[in-house]
């Protein structure tokens, strides 16, 4: 064959390949101007909700996190909001918004501060919130992990060691005999994503690794300890609604016409999203097996902010702003709103058949500029989805107040509700007024 003819064959080939992708993995995007977002309807028994996490909210805590701000010299979460010594009056906030379910979880290094040594009194405290809010008429959501982990547990590889999962599973097996009766939905872990890649690739959460490699297996871990802690709250209260929060982070090619990009997107999606979801539909994950783990979820949880768009020159930081479309507004944080992206999230989860919950959706947003219209134009998404057969039961909106946000410490504001952190008080936002609505007026459609 002639230079020009192979030459010729490459050109085409590869203009056929992208014209496929283009046609077979459209990215959405809606005119927003031209779609009334208040014009929604949910089921009657659609569950409203906000949700938090432990360390971000409680203050005092002395976990693998606290150690690694003072190492890292970021910002301290210090006090936090100091829920741990005002949650009952926080619990007044979650009646006052109108919502029936609160997504909070359990801080692990409070119950176990040493390995095997258990502080009852801890336990008792969150016993009385539990209390607190079925008072309310309020439904606990309990995460058993969400990112943070007693010191002495990180010493020993935390979840970096298959061996060391059974330290995770005997504190499950610990609380929830005392949880169990009075609550039903548990997320087993947060994030198995993020808390592999931030933590041991992008170095950017403890314990502040960079290897793709050791991101992949804790991944990984992650799992099986979701797969064991499945299996045996099961057989302890076969009743339970178990389940984890997946991030969905969609990855779109920054240049449609370029096949590097395209072939980037689909690394970095499987990575993220497809290894989680056939680690639960078929037990395989970055192609070895993980068997328990197939079907070990009666819901999934999903949590989502954005899409990606990817080249291979992606920053491995947040710390820069990600590339947007042009017609896009970039958020805070530095990556786009694209509420669209929830949609495509909610298909791809769908593969796994079983109820979906929205377990994180939100931005950060000082001034309350924005939160408004983010929040109803995902919701907007979520009812039209239900309306077309998706089988989405909740949506708990993060976070219910502004709070320590990890790597980026309390510069992010995520609430519903202001927080001064020189005095603590609390002051319901525009946006927090909004979803106030949306909630009271679905109860006034759906009466009972
Ligand atoms: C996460 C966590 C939350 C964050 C929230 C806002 O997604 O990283 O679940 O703890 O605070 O997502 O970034």
């Amino acid at each position: 064959m002639e230079w020009h003819t192979i030459l010729g064959s490459i050109v085409i080939v590869y203009f056929l390949l992208v014209l496929i992708f283009h046609k077979v993995f459209p990215e959405i995007h809606y005119q927003w101007d031209s779609i009334d977002t208040n014009k929604t309807q949910f089921p009657e028994n659609f569950t409203w909700g906000v949700a938090t996490a432990a360390h971000q909210i409680e203050g005092g805590n002395n976990n693998n996190w606290t150690e690694f701000e003072i190492r890292e010299n970021k910002e301290l979460s210090g006090d936090a909001c100091d829920h741990w010594n005002r949650w009952a009056s926080d619990h007044d906030l979650l009646t006052e918004l109108g919502v029936d379910s609160y997504r909070f979880s359990i801080e692990w290094s409070r119950i176990e501060p040493q390995e095997g040594a258990w502080d009852e009194s801890a336990i008792r405290v969150y016993s009385a919130m539990i209390d607190s809010l079925i008072a309310k008429g309020i439904e606990p959501m309990i995460t058993l992990h969400h990112f943070s982990h007693p010191a002495w547990f990180e010493e020993k590889g935390g979840f970096y060691r298959r061996e060391n999962i059974s330290y995770f599973t005997n504190y499950c097996a610990k609380i929830f005999p005392y949880f169990c009766d009075r609550v039903k939905k548990w997320c087993t872990v947060n994030e198995p994503d993020v808390f592999a890649i931030m933590g041991y690739h992008m170095g950017m959460f403890p314990p502040g690794k960079r290897s793709p490699f050791k991101a992949i297996r804790v991944m990984k871990n992650v799992m099986v300890a979701h797969g064991d802690v499945y299996h045996q709250l099961k057989q302890l209260q076969p009743n339970a609604y178990i389940g984890l929060a997946k991030n969905v982070t969609i990855f779109d090619p920054y240049r449609r016409w370029n096949l590097l990009h395209w072939l980037t997107t689909f690394a970095l999606n499987y990575i993220w999203n497809g290894a989680i979801i056939s680690a639960l539909k078929n037990g395989r994950m970055y192609g070895t097996s993980v068997k328990h783990v197939k079907c070990s979820a009666d819901f999934i949880g999903l949590n989502y902010y954005t899409h990606v768009l990817t080249s291979p020159f992606l920053p491995q930081t947040t710390e820069i702003d990600l590339p947007a479309r042009k017609h896009e507004i970039v958020t805070e944080f530095g990556y786009p709103m694209y509420a669209e992206g929830l949609e495509r999230a909610v298909k791809w989860l769908e593969k796994l058949n079983i109820p979906i919950e929205i377990t994180e959706n939100g931005v950060a947003d000082a001034n309350d500029e924005l939160r408004p219209k983010h929040l109803k134009r995902h919701l907007w998404i979520i009812a039209k989805l239900i309306r077309q057969g998706s089988d989405i039961r909740s949506y708990y909106h993060w976070s219910l107040m502004d709070n320590f946000e990890w790597a980026e410490g309390y510069t992010m504001r995520f609430g519903l509700y202001r927080v001064d952190y020189s005095n603590q008080s609390r002051t319901i936002r525009k946006s927090g007024q909004a979803y106030q609505k949306v909630i009271a007026h679905h109860k006034q459609q759906n009466p009972n």
